[in-house]
């Protein structure tokens, strides 16, 4: 009898935590066999945008693992198209290994939802479940797998392992975008690497210089969080209109706004791991203020990815703090991405109000409530900002004893 581990999943791509998890698989639970089987159609999912074709996360997956001694790539699950459910492929390989003892593997966000899973209790019965439970997590999601687990054990006799490790923090979402971004050898195995820039995978062999605005948007918002996807279109049309009043360009408006945030998903690693691609200074942004560099790095790639012009790019790199004597595109994404119809915090509409008047105005509000409210938690201004506001101040001030 020998114990087979079972490990599906997207693999879109692949990344350098899977590879891991796959050898922590085989060592903690002693297996004899793991078996990686790419999901066809994953029940639980949608797949994102520079999805490539099953055949190819198959040989992504192939190339990741050739060389860990044990492990096999199954196309099960391919080759049955449609939906993959897991109680599909369990009891197919049940009926061709009746003796031997299966373990599902899953990650932990997984086993929270199990129940779920297309005929789930079957499942409990056909293998025991490994689950790998991140080590640096918190005592509160380790009581709540842990719960859950005795839960799952109690109701249906579930054999449930939790499997402690150090996980690598890489996700294929994340693996996905950095590929697009051009820093991809960070994420995945080399040889998957080798192989997706070699087939043009992930968006790595596009041109997408000079899109059409339609194909622009279309491209950027794949690399948005859903969530953040109507704050890009809204500030993008906010910003289109913005322009038309004040006399800027409504197409470059339009542009700015759809790629403000484009990197805004990402963390404080791998914006610093943008900078140091694009030549980036993070001096100012250090420690807490990493979150101000999404603009910078949003603008990196806006001029190196996507070609977009110096206005363009600039009107992106300054949305959140602002700078001194700002261009009336800058003011505009400024003042867009702060007003756009899906905004909604007190005085926002005394902000559109103002918008449709005077911009400087608007603008100038925009930075003493950020401040003031920066001020009031506690948090550090950046110098920007703070410089920012004083020169719309002196601005204001000049034009009043002129008059
Ligand atoms: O990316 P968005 O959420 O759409 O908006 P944004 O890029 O304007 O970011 C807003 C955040 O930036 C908000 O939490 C305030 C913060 N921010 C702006 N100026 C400063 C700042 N945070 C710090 N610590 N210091 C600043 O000077
Ligand atoms: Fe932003
Ligand atoms: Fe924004």
């Amino acid at each position: 009898m020998s114990r087979i581990g079972i490990y599906g999943g997207s693999f879109n791509p692949v990344h350098k935590g899977h590879v891991l998890a796959a050898r922590e698989f085989m060592r903690l639970l002693k297996l004899d066999r793991l078996l990686l089987i790419p999901a066809n159609d994953p029940p639980h999912k949608m797949l994102p945008a520079f999805t490539p074709p099953p055949a190819d996360r198959f040989d992504l997956l192939s190339a990741a693992m050739r060389d860990i001694p044990g492990v096999t790539v199954s196309d099960l699950e391919l080759k049955r198209e449609g939906k993959s459910y897991s109680i599909d492929t369990l009891e197919a390989i049940h009926a061709e290994n009746p003796t031997d003892e299966l373990f599902l593997l899953m990650g932990s966000d997984m086993l929270l939802s199990f129940e779920t899973w297309k005929r789930f209790e079957s499942l409990f019965a056909l293998a025991t479940l490994g689950v790998l439970c991140r080590m640096d997590r918190n005592e509160k999601e380790r009581a709540i797998l842990e719960t859950c687990a005795d839960r799952f054990r109690a109701q249906y006799g579930a054999k449930i392992i939790l499997l402690e490790n150090q996980r690598i923090e890489v996700s294929s979402t994340t693996a996905r975008r950095m590929l697009f971004f051009g820093c991809g050898e960070d994420y995945v195995p080399r040889p998957v690497f080798d192989a997706i820039r070699k087939k043009g995978l992930y968006g790595t062999a596009g041109n997408y210089r000079n899109l059409p605005t339609s194909e622009l948007t279309k491209t950027a918002l794949s690399l948005y969080d859903a969530k953040r996807v109507p704050h890009a279109i809204g500030c993008a049309e906010t910003a289109r209109k913005l322009a038309e009043k004040y006399g800027a360009d409504p197409f470059l408006a339009e542009r700015a706004g759809i790629l403000h945030d484009v990197t805004k998903a990402l963390r404080a690693q791998e914006q610093l791991r943008l900078c140091e691609k694009y030549g980036i200074m993070t001096g100012e942004y250090s420690g807490t203020q990493t979150k101000l560099l999404h603009g910078k790095t949003a603008a990196a790639i806006a001029k190196h990815v996507f070609g977009e012009c110096d206005d363009v790019c600039e009107a992106i790199s300054w949305h959140t703090t602002g700078k001194a004597n700002m261009t009336t595109l800058e003011k505009i994404i400024y003042l867009a991405d702060y007003i756009e119809p899906n905004r909604a915090f007190d005085g926002v509409d005394k902000m559109r109000a103002l918008a449709q008047n005077d911009l400087n105005a608007a603008v100038l509000l925009g930075m003493e409530d950020t401040i003031r409210i920066l001020r009031e938690q506690g948090r550090p201004l950046n110098r920007y900002t703070v410089e920012a506001r004083d020169y719309l101040l002196l601005e204001r001030e000049t034009n009043e004893t002129d008059q």
